[in-house]
């Protein structure tokens, strides 16, 4: 519904009592901005006295407060955050059959009995409690925000092995962090292969944005789809080749598979704009995102507002989401009323990543179906398709200009030591296998020792990868950089690769990413410092580097992963261990850290049939 639509409604809220759905009653707050009813969500709620200035011809502005401050697509969110309400929501994640694509797919993980899970929605300012029950006979879980900042709460990213034990079965972990960015994204298990067996689901918080719109579809997760468990198809990432592969795509939790299954559909009005909010889920695939006849307008890249730009197709790495602005403008083109969106995704020749069987193929591309008023019978549609090239390069980085920009200045580490080469490790088995790092050995976790509950230590076990960040936050930026492969005169081959780079609690500025070898002593010098695209995950180029900023401002220990679920399975993680001394005092309690663990190791104790990590342990954990 658009906000015209629901203006009457919204008038309504504000001088009557406004209701609120959690059951507890705020009589000083109003209640604004409702949207789309998502269940458990009801609108946008600030304290009494202030006012929404968000409307479809200014979608910049959000919320005035009494003295007329507002806050805008300008406002420094990294500083200042209206003052929103808490939310409370309850998950559950069971096991259960489902048919996404028309093939049964039997021990489906699922988020209240759903794929995807069921949209968890907050408001600029809020804060989040969110209550994860494991329902799972055979697991444990844990739930990341992803892209969520977590300021002053590490323990609540939700990485079992690091900030804590995975959930047992029949436990439940109380999530509660503020939302102090805004825009879309996802939450999704950090267990082992348990997010591409079905636990995930969009997160979408409220807020401006950088251009006008009148309707808003909810968020929809693009995912690869696999008929067998995602645990099994893991084996072949570690004994492959063949590597694992996916049977289908999903858009919204819908697809095909060999004529069963149905095409994502969705309506357009003509000269309607309608926000879409694309998240990529995938656990291997990488897709370009486009509409037949009609243009993108870009406006956000993950957390991070940008100026926007216009483009006819959109590559989306995995983890990373985009939000664009469509306008609706049916032409002769389409006899029907119909148009193909199609979800692309690159064949081995391009060196990408091959998620999918059948990549290529025709039928697989054309993942929804967009209708119009007038379309008529059952036919497809008789579009065409834009002329773009699939590859699985980033959005060009000159065109991803964030609307609040970063001036990045002199990092205060020594990048030489944070240089790191991300590749299959060759010449060495590790646990059984050759697998893919980013230090010197692949990540390996124990479940049941969580690094945030080891916080005395000086010395770490090297399969934690853990890199100290002792660095003040007055003191400016950190450097990172990554390689696709070993480099120069490496002891070590690493075998280069495309990664969607992923790092949690920050976002980072990307100084350079370049599809070239990297040189330690002249690619420096070409590093660009204005106006930089910034995110949370960011395309490691095959081959290439990247070079990432980002602040020092958050005590914790913060994974960096790729977010191929197969190569951080294998161990391709590190661990930023950021200012170790001010953790505990920067963040919540451990308490339910601890409760956790003991709840973990009763229930590994007695189901050593199901799970021995002596035994059965055969990726990273996370
Ligand atoms: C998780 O559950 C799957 C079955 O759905 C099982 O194959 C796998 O071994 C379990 N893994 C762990 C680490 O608990
Ligand atoms: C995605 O699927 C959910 C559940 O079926 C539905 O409520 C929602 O409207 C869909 N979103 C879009 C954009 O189609
Ligand atoms: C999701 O990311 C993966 C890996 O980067 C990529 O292969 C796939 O094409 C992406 N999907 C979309 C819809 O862009
Ligand atoms: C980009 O697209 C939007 C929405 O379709 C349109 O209003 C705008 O004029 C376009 N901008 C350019 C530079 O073409
Ligand atoms: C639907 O409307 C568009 C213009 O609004 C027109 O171009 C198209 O031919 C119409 N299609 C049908 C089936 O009437
Ligand atoms: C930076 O780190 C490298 C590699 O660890 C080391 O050789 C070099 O001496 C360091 N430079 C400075 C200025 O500390
Ligand atoms: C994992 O850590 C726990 C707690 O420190 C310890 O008791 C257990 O022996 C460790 N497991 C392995 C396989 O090292
Ligand atoms: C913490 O230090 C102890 C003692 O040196 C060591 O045994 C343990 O492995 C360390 N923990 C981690 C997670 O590295
Ligand atoms: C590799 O080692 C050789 C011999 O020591 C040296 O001449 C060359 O500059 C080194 N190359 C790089 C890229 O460091
Ligand atoms: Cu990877």
């Amino acid at each position: 519904m658009g906000f015209f639509s629901h203006s009457l409604a919204t008038v309504a809220l504000l001088f009557g009592s406004a209701p609120f759905t959690s059951g507890r009653s705020l009589p000083e707050r109003h209640t604004f901005i409702p949207r789309q009813a998502t269940p458990g969500f009801s609108g946008c709620s600030y304290p009494s006295g202030w006012q929404s200035c968000n409307s479809a011809d200014n979608r910049g502005c959000w919320v005035r407060d009494p003295s007329g401050k507002e806050y805008n697509i300008n406002s420094n969110y990294e500083a200042d955050v209206p003052s929103g309400i808490e939310r409370t929501y309850d998950i559950e994640i069971t096991e259960k059959e489902i048919s996404p694509d028309g093939v049964p797919k039997p021990l489906a993980k699922l988020i209240n009995g759903e794929y995807p899970g069921q949209v968890i929605e907050g408001c600029w300012g809020d804060t989040l409690i969110v209550n994860v029950k494991n329902s799972l006979p055979d697991n444990g879980t844990t739930i990341h925000w992803h892209g969520v900042r977590q300021k002053g709460s590490n323990e609540m990213d939700g990485v079992n092995g690091v900030t804590m034990c995975p959930t047992a079965e029949g436990d439940t972990f109380t999530y509660k962090f503020r939302l102090t960015q805004y825009g879309t994204s996802w939450y999704h298990s950090h267990y082992s292969s348990q997010y591409p067996d079905g636990v995930a689901a969009p997160l979408l918080i409220h807020g401006p944005n950088s251009a006008n719109w009148d309707e808003e579809w909810s968020p929809i997760i693009i995912t690869d789809w696999l008929h067998k468990s995602a645990f099994e198809e893991f084996h072949k990432e570690l004994a492959g080749p063949p590597l694992p592969i996916a049977d289908s795509i999903l858009v919204n939790g819908t697809g095909r598979f060999n004529g069963g299954g149905s095409y994502f559909n969705q309506k357009f009005e003509a000269g309607k704009r309608y926000l879409i909010r694309l998240i990529n889920g995938s656990a291997g695939t990488h897709f370009i995102f486009s509409i037949d006849n009609h243009n993108l307008q870009v406006i956000a890249t993950d957390f991070v507002p940008i100026r926007p730009y216009n483009t006819t197709s959109l590559s989306i790495g995995i983890g990373q989401r985009y939000d664009i602005i469509v306008e609706a403008k049916p032409d002769t083109e389409s006899a029907n009323g119909k148009y193909w969106l199609r979800t692309e995704f690159a064949d081995a020749t391009t060196g990408c990543n091959n998620g999918i069987a059948g990549a290529g193929t025709q039928d697989l591309q054309r993942t929804g179906i967009i209708s119009y008023p007038n379309a008529t019978g059952n036919d497809d549609p008789r579009s065409s398709r834009h002329a773009f090239t699939v590859h699985c390069n980033e959005e060009p980085g000159d065109k991803t200009i964030p609307i609040l920009p970063w001036t990045v200045s002199e990092p205060q580490n020594n990048i030489t030591r944070d240089t790191y080469r991300a590749g299959l490790h060759l010449g060495e088995r590790f646990h059984g296998f050759l697998r893919w790092d980013i230090t010197s050995t692949p990540m390996w976790l124990n479940f049941s020792d969580p690094t945030i509950l080891n916080l005395d230590n000086t010395t770490w076990n090297p399969e934690y990868a853990v890199i100290d960040y002792d660095y003040k936050d007055e003191g400016g930026f950190v450097y990172i950089v990554i390689t696709s492969g070993s480099i120069g005169n490496d002891t070590v081959t690493k075998i280069p690769s495309f990664h969607p780079i992923h790092l949690h609690g920050h976002d980072v500025a990307v100084l350079a990413q370049e599809p070239t070898a990297y040189d330690p002593t002249t690619s420096p010098a070409n590093f660009k410092f204005t106006d930089r695209p910034r995110r949370d995950v960011v395309m490691l180029p095959n081959g290439g580097f990247i070079a990432l900023a980002f602040k020092p401002d958050n005590p914790g220990s913060w994974l960096l992963h790729c977010h191929i679920a197969w190569h951080a399975g294998s161990g391709l993680a590190l661990q930023i261990l950021e200012r170790q001394g001010e953790i505990e005092g920067a963040n919540g309690p451990l308490d339910q850290q601890r409760q956790g663990c003991q709840k973990w190791d009763a229930w590994l104790a007695t189901h050593k049939d199901v799970f021995d990590p002596v035994e059965d342990q055969e990726d990273s954990g996370i």
